[in-house]
């Protein structure tokens, strides 16, 4: 039933301005509608904010929704958007969720103009999708994480309905027709003024208890105090620097290190409460730890670099940071572990973090004398919480996504076969070892230097293998061999650098390395996915 349908048509009735199609009235209700729509939508996130800050901050649905968003994506996309939006692109992903809705929302409000009962029902359609979203995440917690998508759902239908019936024609000598016989706007006005207030009351209240939990994790962070390593990082060299401006800082501060995750909302873990269990095939004695434990345990300090294997050819998904933390080999082998190659039976070990990220290893890289780390501390400080805290792990010579588990709470022994982690049922390979690259980090792309020496200079690396030759070439003249700085690790990137008589015109520097192993790196250009991009890095100046 039409609820415009009570509109009276009589003939020699009164003609009312309301019902012109396309008069300025008419234009007007509409516009109306679609802001109840949208006063709709704002309260069911608003309550749900509300609702998701007793359940689990993580379970709100655009955080939700999101998150399902991102374990769905597929890989090429994935890859568009953090070739196109970088570390924003979980900003961009939120905004494009909340445009859907409001388009979403203002076409429900028009709905409910004529259709009351189906444009709410629309809206509680909305609430289920949350829901599953909320239920289908890995680290959901069950079927409370639902309720603040249905309890949001049900508040914002009701605004919907209430708010459609204020807008509605009444026939006339019907009660709540106003004195113009129309829709009764100081009714309108009304509640939707006390909806917005409403919504906007609850959600600033949901955000704010939803940040008492996380106080109690930034005060834990802050009463961390980071025990003097029992081995401590050698100083690094300073020949490790060149003396180039341009080129990135041998050690990456922590607030200019990139950042790759899919947590939508950074995990606040309170250390205090944090625990570490230790399980699965062929580990003869289980563990459980905590912060403190691996506190007093031997800590060891070392340099190593970070790289995701989404990092392009001359890519910014690297950096170099002193850790702090307790050698896994030792903790594993204490619970009776054993590498594939001294009979143990499992071949990989499965971190798990606290947002249910899952990230499998090689077993016998982490016990084959490498510094394998259950990082606490990154460059001096207790781990940031976007990098990690209170515990990651940190392993030279694998990517990120094999390896680098941030915010950790459980780890798994178990094998290749048995189990696949979480980039890999999203077909990215198994076994991930760093791929040597080297990066020309000045001049920069449509540098336009003066004719006379020009540095060149940047960074190359092939972690736990180490950078033995850098080589950089102009134009399809030869290779010649660049200057390398001084080695502070085979885990750590090395700068290098390239005095280079620059004579005038448009030319190409390109850039390549050898590793320890004597192998150069590849000229064929891999895509990142499945294991690492490939290629020569280049870059175009006009000499002036
Ligand atoms: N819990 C969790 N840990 C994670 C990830 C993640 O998405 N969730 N991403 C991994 C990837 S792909 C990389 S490259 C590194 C990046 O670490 P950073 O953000 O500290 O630089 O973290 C790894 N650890
Ligand atoms: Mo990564």
């Amino acid at each position: 039933m039409s609820d415009e349908a009570q509109a009276p048509r009589s003939p020699g009735g009164p003609t009312r301005l309301e019902d012109t199609p396309r008069s300025p009235q008419w234009w007007a209700r509409r516009a109306l509608a679609a802001l109840s729509g949208l006063l709709a939508g704002a309260a069911a996130l608003g309550v749900a904010e509300l609702a998701a800050a007793g359940v689990r901050p993580e379970a709100g649905p655009v955080v939700a929704v999101g998150g399902a968003a991102i374990d769905r994506t597929p890989a090429p996309l994935k890859e568009w958007a953090i070739r196109n939006f970088g570390t924003n692109d979980k900003l961009i992903l939120q905004l494009g969720i909340l445009a859907v809705l409001a388009l979403c929302a203002c076409a429900l409000g028009l709905l409910a103009l004529r259709h009351r009962r189906t444009g709410a029902a629309g809206v509680l359609l909305f609430g289920v999708v949350g829901a599953l979203a909320a239920t289908g995440r890995p680290d959901s917690t069950g079927f409370t994480d639902a309720l603040p998508s249905v309890v949001g759902a049900i508040a914002g239908a009701a605004v919907l309905y209430l708010l459609a019936d204020r807008l509605r024609t009444p026939a006339p000598g019907q009660n709540g027709a106003s004195d113009g016989g129309g829709w009764d706007r100081r009714r309108f006005v009304i509640a939707a003024t006390a909806a917005a207030a409403a919504s906007a009351g609850a959600g600033a209240l949901g955000r704010a208890l939803s940040g008492v939990g996380g106080r109690a994790a930034v005060a834990s962070r802050q009463d961390v105090r980071l025990p003097a390593p029992a081995s401590p990082a050698p100083a690094i060299p300073r020949r490790a620097q060149v003396r180039v401006a341009g080129v990135s800082p041998f050690t990456t501060p922590n607030d200019d290190f990139y950042r790759v995750d899919t947590a939508l909302v950074v995990p606040k873990v309170d250390a205090g409460a944090w625990r570490l269990r230790i399980h699965g095939k062929g580990v003869a004695r289980e563990r459980t730890l905590t912060f403190d434990d691996l506190l007093r345990r031997r800590l060891i300090e070392r340099d190593i670099t970070l790289t995701c294997v989404s990092n392009e050819v001359g890519g910014g998904y690297a950096g170099t940071a002193r850790w702090i933390g307790v050698r896994l080999a030792d903790l594993l082998a204490e619970c009776g572990v054993r590498p594939p190659s001294k009979g143990g039976p499992a071949d990989q070990l499965v971190a798990r973090s606290v947002d249910g990220m899952t990230i499998g290893s090689p077993v016998e890289d982490l016990m084959d004398g490498r510094d394998a780390l259950l990082a606490v501390g990154m460059n001096g400080e207790p781990l940031p919480f976007a990098h990690g805290f209170p515990v990651r792990m940190v392993v030279p010579g694998l990517y990120g996504y094999v390896s680098a588990c941030k915010w950790i709470e459980d780890i798994e022994l178990t094998t290749f076969d048995d189990y696949d982690a979480y980039w890999v049922k999203r077909d990215w390979a198994r076994e991930a070892p760093i791929k040597t690259q080297s990066r020309i980090d000045t001049p920069k792309p449509f540098a336009r230097p003066a004719a006379g020496t020009v540095m060149v200079a940047g960074v190359a690396w092939a972690q736990h293998r180490g950078i033995d030759k850098v080589e950089v070439k102009v134009d399809d003249g030869p290779w010649q061999e660049a200057v390398l700085a001084a080695e502070t690790s085979r885990d750590t990137w090395r700068q290098w650098s390239h005095a280079w008589r620059a004579t005038k015109g448009t030319h190409t520097l390109t850039v390549r390395a050898t590793d320890r192993t004597g192998e150069t790196q590849t000229e064929k250009r891999a895509a990142p996915i499945p294991d690492g991009a490939s290629g020569w890095h280049s870059v175009v100046v006009t000499v002036d």
